[in-house]
């Protein structure tokens, strides 16, 4: 049974009698011994050429088996890397599953953590199903999926220990019962002792402790972050030394904090029941720091630690090996016999290497059929074109073929045939195509969740207005949206800094913390970083939590936690997990260097994966709040910073019309030259278009109102179809999201083939704009740029209509 989970169990001294407390304790020396195992096969597998980098957990098993022990169902891991021993004991993994991860096996279910699209190392558990739907999460021993940049996994882990909080304190989540049972789940975070250099881990920690959350952080040190030493990475080469400000005391909350060797199994076993015991009944964060660790194989395949470790080292981690000295105290406190132990270490091999082979070869067996049947229908081919048959031959004879080599061949043959029609080449090409859908799944789907509660599903409901209807603030239109929906459904919050308590700075949030409570209206600090961990988190504990940064300049600061883990969660898990996070931010010209910003195609370079919604005031922004509100898929929404104090009449439906993403509009109906601008600049390009109407030009304005997705009823190209002039008006740097707007209607929907003239974007200066009002005239499109870059147009189109005015 290769394939079958291995488990650890609890220790329990009081009831348990010496054999049953010997049998756990050799079940988990197998599960260490097994897991040392598949990191030197691992290891092996890599070296020659059979999997393409390896990362392995080797030297760090023994900890693990500890916190194996406190992890119950219903808690949640985020780590890193080196957890594959834990990944064993508690059954989220089996070795046959690490290895096909190994091997990127994309069949269905070999790689059940991410379709073989992740390294190896990198777990998850399944959240939701292919339509979307969530499991009850409460059955589970839950991983969220890892991620390979260091430290990447503490924003997260903040929000996965509070959403036990949540669950915990707001009765109104009860009902919520395929997720918390009373919020008793405890977070678990791994991260490595050089990592806790990053500024994510000390952002972390530090809000979990404000927070008072049930998060526990374990610190595997090894002493080194691959070549570099401790005296390089932390300040007295001790990081619960210094993080000893943060131990809680009789008068003040904040952490415990535990720091134990890890090659000392009972004393693991020990701490890890006390800390968890503490973390999960007292909801307080604990630190364990794993203090003298070992990496026996090195940092990874890429390279040897010899090369870094001196002499004594090297030897000291030979001695201190955990596995060795846990090996060493069974024998001394006669919980095993040396008999007993070398059996489990003989059966353990020959098991690890069964579990390695077969997912070897079912991996290559998922391939050879395919192989198989291109050399059939290429040979087949061949008797027209005998050059043909080179390529199946050659096709024939690898061995161990991967679906690349099987798809170069197949391509090659399609492009050498092309002038030989013949019933076997519409073989092949049909075969292709539909190879082509399958491998369109095995390694392009999923990069959004795509299930049933995709913004796309969710129905269409007009804006509805009467006589009575008032024209109001923006900003109140905002408030009353916030105000229905969080009466309709008890799953939102609201997070951000100054969004609590003053309703935050543009007071779209006013007055709903007072009427909905702290625990779902709140003020964090100033840590945009952790703000979307902490939205993360929530989101894929089934909460709705709406993330607000404060301004769009400031996403910047978060934007490695929306791009590395929210953007690519969905994709990372092919479909497993999922976190519908809304992003909500303010952006566009207001003043200044910070608080003026447009960085567009920065985001829309970054979170692929995520809706990017660019509303141009705040009626279009509540409908599409509603939208994402009812849907399961993360967004970021961009309200105009110039746009809350403006009038807008408010629907008389404002908690429940919806604004349908990738449907543009045409604001303004023209003839002469078609405009898309969105969000702040569309007023702009209005005023302006005013002006040229006077000058007898007719512009049509068109907001695409979100950028991912983008127009996708093809309004832009039917405008061009009509006025054959094409203006991209925007604020970010010339050659960004400008850019990506000219690919979309002029490559993607064919728009190239409608102009007359050169097609032209207006964006902003590439220096971001100084102060004051004269510094945004200068640096931002401004109606009089806006006018004269259309004139020009017309001018360059018909000189004699339109003199030039320069
Ligand atoms: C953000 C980021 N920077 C750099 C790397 C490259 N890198 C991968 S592992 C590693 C060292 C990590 O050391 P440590 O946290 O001590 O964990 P260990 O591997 O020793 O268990 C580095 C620098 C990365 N993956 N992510
Ligand atoms: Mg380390």
């Amino acid at each position: 049974m290769p394939n079958e989970k291995l488990m650890t169990n609890a220790i329990d001294a009081s009831e348990l009698s010496f054999n049953d407390f010997k049998s756990i304790v050799i079940n988990d020396y197998k599960i260490a011994f097994e897991s040392r195992q598949a990191s030197v096969l691992g290891r092996r597998e890599v070296l020659t050429g059979k999997a393409k980098f390896g990362i392995f957990g080797d030297g760090k098993e023994v900890p693990q088996l500890a916190m194996a022990k406190a992890f119950k169902n219903g808690d949640w891991r985020s780590g890193y890397y080196r957890d594959q021993t834990f990944a064993f004991a508690t059954g989220i993994s089996t070795i046959k599953e690490f290895f096909a991860q190994l091997y990127a096996n994309p069949t269905d279910g070999a790689d059940p953590f991410s379709g073989g699209r992740q390294m190896n190392c990198h777990f998850a558990t399944k959240s939701v199903n292919e339509d979307g739907s969530w499991n009850d999460l409460t059955k589970i021993k839950n991983c969220s999926s890892d991620i390979s940049p260091t430290g990447g996994q503490m924003a997260r882990l903040v929000g996965l220990a509070y959403a036990s909080k949540l669950f915990k304190q707001n009765k109104e989540l009860n009902y919520l019962k395929h997720f918390s049972v009373n919020g008793n789940e405890v977070a678990f975070g791994t991260i490595g002792n050089a990592s806790t250099s990053e500024g994510v881990f000390f952002e972390a920690i530090n809000a979990a402790g404000v927070l008072q959350i049930p998060m526990a952080v374990s610190i595997w040190d090894d002493a080194y972050g691959i070549s570099v030493p401790a005296k390089y990475q932390t300040t007295k080469e001790d990081i619960s030394e210094v993080l000893k400000g943060f131990q809680r005391n009789a008068d003040q909350p904040g952490y415990e904090i535990y720091k134990v060797k890890g090659w000392d199994y009972p004393a693991l076993c020990e701490v890890y029941e006390k800390a968890i015991n503490v973390c999960r009944e007292e909801h307080v964060p604990v630190l364990i720091h794993v203090t003298e660790l070992t990496q026996p194989q090195g940092h990874s395949t890429s390279g040897s630690h010899e090369r870094y470790k001196s002499k004594d080292r090297l030897s000291w981690e030979t001695e201190y090996d955990c596995i060795q000295k846990m090996r060493a105290w069974m024998l001394e406190s006669a919980v095993a016999t040396e008999d007993e132990i070398a059996e489990v270490e003989k059966n353990a091999k020959v098991f690890v290497r069964n579990a390695q082979k077969e997912a070897w070869n079912e991996f290559l067996d998922s391939i050879k059929p395919e192989q198989k049947q291109v050399v059939d229908l290429i040979s087949s081919m061949a008797k027209h074109q005998p050059e043909l048959a080179k390529i199946a031959a050659n096709l024939t004879s690898t061995a161990d073929a991967q679906r690349r080599e099987v798809f170069t061949a197949v391509r090659k043959a399609i492009r050498l045939s092309a002038s030989f029609n013949s019933p076997e080449r519409n073989e092949l090409l049909a075969w292709y195509m539909q190879q082509s859908r399958f491998n369109h799944d095995r390694y392009n789907s999923k990069l959004h969740t795509n299930g049933k509660e995709s913004p796309d599903m969710i129905a269409v409901v007009d804006a509805v207005y009467d006589e009575q209807s008032k024209m109001v603030d923006g900003r109140e239109v905002l408030n009353a949206c916030f105000n229905e929906n969080f009466a309709r459904d008890p799953r939102l919050v609201a997070f951000g800094e100054d969004l609590g308590n003053i309703g935050d700075v543009n007071q779209g949030f006013a007055g709903l913390q007072a009427k909905y409570g702290e625990l779902r209206i709140t003020d964090t600090g100033i840590r945009e970083m952790t703000i979307m961990g902490q939205g993360i988190g929530l989101a894929m504990r089934g909460l709705k939590p709406i993330a607000e940064i404060q301004y769009l300049d400031y996403l910047i600061f978060a934007l490695n936690v929306l791009s590395d883990d929210l953007a690519s969660l969905s994709y990372r898990t092919k479909g497993i997990q999922k976190a519908p996070v809304i992003v909500r931010t303010r952006g566009h010209r207001l003043e200044g260097i910070w608080h003026s910003g447009s960085p567009i195609s920065m985001i829309l370079g970054a979170l692929r994966g995520m809706h990017l919604c660019v509303p141009r005031n705040m009626t279009q922004a509540a409908g599409m709040y509603n939208t994402l509100f009812r849907a399961d898929e993360p967004a970021v929404v961009i309200e105009c910073l110039n746009g809350y104090r403006l009038k807008e009449k408010l629907p008389g439906n404002v908690g429940d019309f919806t604004v349908p993403l990738g449907k543009a509009e045409v604001l303004e109906e023209g003839t002469d030259i078609t405009v898309i601008s969105y969000g702040s600049s569309l007023r702009i390009v209005q005023e302006a278009a005013e002006e040229l109407s006077l000058l007898g030009i007719s512009v049509e304005i068109i907001d695409p109102q979100t950028l991912l997705p983008f127009d996708t009823t093809q309004v832009c190209v039917n405008s061009l179809a009509k006025t054959n002039k094409l203006l991209v008006v925007d604020e970010d740097v010339p050659g960004g999201a400008s850019a990506y707007i000219l690919q979309k209607v002029l490559e993607e929907q064919k728009g190239y083939f409608h102009l007359d003239g050169q097609p032209k974007t207006l964006s902003a200066k590439a220096h971001r704009p100084p102060f004051g009002s004269d510094g945004d005239y200068f640096s931002k499109p401004s109606v009089d740029d806006v006018i004269e870059t259309i004139y020009q147009m017309m001018h360059d189109a018909n000189p004699t209509k339109y003199p030039s005015i320069f």
